[in-house]
């Protein structure tokens, strides 16, 4: 066999499997613990079978790269099934992650026992999917039904003592995992065993349960959330068999979903985005202690990202007043994790601990890193490298966090060029995940690869994007804008723009974004332009900003909002400023509505990667997931709109 390994250990059969990077289920992993359990029940010197599996996970599913083509005998239900009856008990063993049709599989097992910190789960619903192999049948049978729904609908995966509490594993092993498991095995071997799983009585629930849980799931993109409910519920009701069969059937038309393509798709896109393949083999450089200029809203969140990625910080800020509101600003984001509960107060004392606030450059001297997130204007940030670059070390990175001017303008006149780049956070930057790495023509392979290794560190999707105006994000929510303000000008309402874009998944239209975010950014960078005699006509917004509508912050934009209120309500003011611009008779449905804008997009998309902007299609489908609350289960723009 080439994908497990078969030792005895007395009379105990010890199964290996190894199937890197993540034992993921395949046809010839199924076939071989078929055969595996036809060997084993055959022969008379095995009472027992431990299941463990090599590198750093047990079974962390089936194999996805599978789904798309004509699936193989056997069948995973099958086998789970055939495990669930070998003549001799199978005892699984679990480290790293059990997940999916792995856990399926040591559900199928006799018992299961794990390391500490060991998690399993069935994370079929993020991909679009239920549990195709009695997820949704044996482990309400397991773990009751509340937990089973919990488990199976959240996609959350459980860490061993809430797993063993639950009673999805039968028990912790400290020290070595085999070793433990064939201890476990021997005094199973004295007792009676337990009734294999499919045939333990279910504790069935009443409407109210099911309607609650129902109702739950009943949100756009949460197809396969909701039919694992339908699912759950019906393998309570019913006998072990039919369960199955319906479970099996859900399964199978999901699959074959356009949601489930568009997650599985999203899936391997966040697997190839942080790992640029021209950075193979590069050693990044460690990155010990961050420099930040500025302790502004972005400043003070990158610190907070940092800190929470256990990475000690230098703020910089330019006067001691200054410094303290930097602080403060740090200091209310960890408070709002308190209160959130996300935080304890100690984690938040070591937090502040790891921050060194001044206005001396000087402390940046022994930074490895430093991201300067000052106020958007070029002059004041190449006042910033002029000094940052007299006080670091030599190898030290420099970063610039920019949305939309040119690293290159910016880094103009540092010395070392190769240790430049632009790190493009999102805001709040503490929590958005997207993180754009923007390397100029002169950052050396090295630099780029710690940006990568710093984005992992501080748990971000990065994304690599080339340089031009907005680089991919900024770009094509421009493009976005700009199309959304056109549907204004055909004669479609603010709010029916909105309600398009709602209905179709993202949780704000686009006008009700920019009154969050504020109308004035946007539209000082333009009149930057104006004032270097660029021909920039006047955007819709830019008429509003005129008229003293920049958004929340001033109490309207394209919505008016009462005080201390964010619900957005429609506006007199903003139609009168709008009524001499606007005039066409609208026409288009909803859905029309949001295909014109997502092919806008896609449009600009395509523009970005003809001119090598971005990488791949992929890459700008994250942009907009991770960045700009594209929903997850379309795939992004490119992909919803056929772009491979
Ligand atoms: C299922 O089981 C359905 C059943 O109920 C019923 C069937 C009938 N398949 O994430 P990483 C690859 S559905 C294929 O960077 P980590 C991944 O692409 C499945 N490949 O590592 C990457 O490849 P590459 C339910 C997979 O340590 C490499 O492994 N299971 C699969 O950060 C490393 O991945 C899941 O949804 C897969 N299932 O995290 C589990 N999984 O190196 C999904 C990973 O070429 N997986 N790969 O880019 C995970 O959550 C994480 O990968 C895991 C490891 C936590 C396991």
């Amino acid at each position: 066999m080439d994908l497990i390994d078969c030792r005895m250990d007395g009379d105990i059969a010890v199964l290996t499997v190894n199937n890197p990077p993540v034992n993921a289920i395949s046809a010839q992993m199924r076939r071989e613990l078929w055969q595996s359990a036809e060997d084993l029940d055959a022969d008379p010197d095995v009472r027992a079978v431990v299941l463990t599996c090599a590198g750093r996970t047990f079974i962390a599913g089936a194999d996805v790269r599978e789904f798309g083509q004509p699936p193989v005998e056997p069948h995973l239900p099958d086998l789970v099934d055939r495990i669930e009856q070998a003549g001799k008990p199978w005892i699984a063993a679990i480290h790293g992650t059990a997940l999916g049709g792995g856990l399926e599989i040591a559900m199928g097992c006799r018992f299961r026992v794990a390391v500490p910190d060991a998690r399993m789960g069935l994370p079929e619903v993020n991909l679009g999917i239920i549990p195709g192999a009695s997820g949704t049948v044996r482990t309400p049978r397991l773990v009751g039904v509340p937990a089973a729904v919990d488990l199976v609908t959240s996609g959350k995966p459980w860490k061993a003592p809430q797993a063993l509490k639950a009673g999805l594993i039968d028990e912790i092993v400290e020290g070595d995992l085999t070793e433990g498991a064939l201890r476990f095995a021997r005094a199973a071997l004295s007792r009676d065993l337990p009734q294999p799983v499919s045939e333990r009585p279910i504790e069935p629930q009443d409407d109210a349960f099911w309607s609650k849980a129902a109702e739950k799931v009943s949100k756009p993109g949460m197809q396969a959330q909701a039919r694992a409910v339908e699912s759950l519920r019906f393998a309570t009701e019913n006998p072990f068999p039919a369960a199955m069969a319906h479970e099996r059937e859900i399964f199978t038309e999901l699959r074959d979903s356009d949601q489930a393509a568009a997650l599985r798709h999203v899936f391997f896109a966040e697997r190839a985005a942080p790992r640029p393949p021209e950075l193979k083999g590069i050693q990044p450089r460690d990155i010990g202690r961050v420099g930040i200029i500025g302790g502004g809203t972005m400043g003070a969140g990158i610190a907070v990202a940092c800190r929470n990625a256990g990475l000690p910080v230098v703020m910089i800020e330019r006067d001691q007043a200054a410094v303290a509101r930097g602080l403060d600003n740090i200091r209310s984001i960890l408070d709002g994790s308190v209160r959130r509960g996300k935080l304890t107060e100690a984690q938040l004392d070591d937090r502040m601990d790891g921050v060194e606030a001044t206005q001396d450059y000087a402390a940046l001297s022994d930074c490895d890193l430093v991201i300067e997130a000052v106020f958007e204007e070029i002059g004041v940030k190449r006042t910033v490298f002029d000094q940052v670059g007299r006080v670091c070390r030599d190898d030290a990175v420099l970063a610039t966090n920019t949305s939309y001017l040119d690293p290159r303008r910016i880094f103009e006149g540092v010395a070392g060029p190769e240790r430049c780049l632009g790190l493009h956070f999102f805001s709040p930057a503490h929590i958005m995940k997207l993180l754009e790495i923007v390397p100029t023509p002169d950052t050396a392979p090295e630099v780029l690869a710690t940006a990568f290794s710093l984005a992992a560190k501080l748990g971000k999707m990065p994304v690599r994007a080339g340089i031009c105006e907005g680089f991919i994000g900024n770009r094509i929510f421009k493009r976005y804008r700009a199309e959304a303000e056109r549907l204004l000008v055909e004669g479609h309402s603010v709010e029916e723009v909105d309600a398009a874009m709602r209905d179709y998944g993202f949780r704000m239209g686009p006008f009700e974004a920019q009154d969050l975010s504020g109308l004035d950014i946007a539209f000082l960078q333009r009149e930057g332009l104006r004032a270097e005699g660029q021909d920039v006509p006047d955007t819709l917004s830019d008429r509003l900003v005129r008229a003293g509508r920049k958004g929340q912050k001033t109490g309207g934009g394209w919505y008016d909002y009462a005080e201390g209120d964010r619900k957005p309500r429609p506006s007199e003011e903003t139609r009168a400023v709008l009524a001499p611009h606007v005039g066409g008779t609208g026409g288009l449905s909803s859905q029309q509505i949001a295909d014109r804008l997502v092919a806008a997009m896609a449009d600009e998309g395509q523009q970005i990667l003809s001119e090598g902007i971005a990488s791949r299609a992929s890459d700008i489908d994250l942009v907009e997931i991770h960045g700009y609350g594209f929903p997850r289960w379309t795939g992004g723009p490119m992909f919803a709109s056929g772009v491979r």
